[in-house]
């Protein structure tokens, strides 16, 4: 039961009241339940980005699809590139319980005034890359994932208890093919080390800027949105993966990388916050052709689209959220 079911003429003050002692409690918030505009704003914000990400990020490793080295690993690319497709559609699913569509959240991204992962603006040059994003790039989202199945947002919560399944099951995948090669021949293991040579300082990125940089982990921590900070996800994937790099043999290319006894914690070294920045402000060495591909997919589903809402409507079914746009009235979602 909501307050606004139990007390239909309670103030602003009140609801506001019975929601902070919802998240004081730990408990979740539902759907229908009271929320402050400024808690549904950053949920559709951080749901959406996730969302868009799982999407974009079906474009670099679905760049080796046709090129897998065996039917095997094709097989298992296929799956992988697949399960993101999924991921992104139960996530879109959850921001529409915050009364935005999945057309709307679309729009905004195409517009360029909704964000995606840093880490899909960087290229997938060989077939190592396609084992160090399972390795590395789904351990981060791991990593910042896990505490997210306790987020105080129900649905948001229960997407991630299933996409932590399953990217589990990508990272596996991805330690296992570096695995595979790494007892290959001096070239394979050659191949592998260049690849994790690149991808090691853009997977630090995915934890977002440093605390003392990240203008939203304090009020996103207090509405039990983030369960952690930042800089303690990223600490907590480097002192993972260091081990994980010593069993395959690969060297993590940090000179400042090393165990401190006293913080029982790794050291590590600082990416560079510039480049970045210019990644998320849209320069980075693959946004334009991200972007462009994904604008393409959209403009080449607009059949798929209205086809779906003239069966709908033929039907008399509802037309589906998903093809509507400009569903919510509340612009919560502009950046
Ligand atoms: N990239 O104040 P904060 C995956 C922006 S996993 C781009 O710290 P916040 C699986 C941020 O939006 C990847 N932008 O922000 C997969 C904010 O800008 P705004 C997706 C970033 O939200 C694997 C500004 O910087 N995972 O897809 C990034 O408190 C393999 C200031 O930052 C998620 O989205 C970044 N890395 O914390 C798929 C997880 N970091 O909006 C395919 C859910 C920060 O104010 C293949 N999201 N920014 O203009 C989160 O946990 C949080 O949103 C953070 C950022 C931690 C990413």
């Amino acid at each position: 039961m909501t307050l606004t079911e139990t007390a239909p003429g309670a103030s602003e003050a009140e609801l506001e009241r019975h929601f902070e002692a919802t998240i004081a409690r730990n408990d979740r918030i539902e759907p229908r339940d009271w929320m402050p505009e400024g808690y549904r704003k950053t949920l559709v914000r951080q749901i959406a980005q996730h969302a868009h990400s799982e999407i974009i990020g079906m474009q670099p490793e679905g760049n080796w699809i046709t090129r897998a080295p065996s039917l095997r690993r094709k097989a298992i690319l296929l799956a992988k590139v697949q399960d993101e497709a999924g991921h992104g559609l139960y996530l879109y699913s959850a921001a529409e319980t915050l009364g935005v569509s999945r057309l709307e959240l679309t729009e905004l991204l195409l517009a360029g005034r909704q964000k995606y992962s840093s880490i899909f603006n960087y290229p997938t040059l060989s077939y190592a890359d396609v084992g160090t994003i399972g390795w590395l790039v789904d351990g981060a989202a791991i990593c910042n994932q896990v505490p997210l199945c306790r987020t105080s947002f129900g649905p948001y919560g229960r997407a991630m208890i299933r996409v932590c399944k399953e990217e589990s099951f990508h990272q596996r995948q991805g330690f296992e093919l570096l695995a595979t090669m790494m007892r290959g021949t001096d070239e394979q293991r050659a191949m592998v080390q260049e690849s994790v040579d690149r991808f090691w300082w853009p997977a630090l990125m995915m934890f977002g800027p440093p605390d003392a940089d990240s203008p939203n982990t304090a009020q996103s921590m207090a509405w039990g949105i983030k369960r952690n900070t930042n800089d303690e996800l990223r600490q907590k994937f480097v002192d993972m993966s260091v081990p994980q790099a010593e069993a395959l043999g690969v060297t993590l290319p940090d000179p400042e990388l090393r165990w401190n006894e006293e913080r029982g914690h790794h050291d590590f070294g600082q990416p560079d916050w510039e480049e970045f920045m210019e990644g998320v402000k849209g320069n980075g060495p693959c946004n334009a052709q991200r972007m462009a591909h994904r604008r393409r997919a959209h403009e080449e589903g607009a059949w798929v689209r209205a086809a779906a809402t003239a069966y709908a409507a033929k039907q008399g079914l509802d037309t589906p959220r998903s093809s509507l746009a400009g569903h919510s009235t509340t612009g919560g979602t502009e950046r």
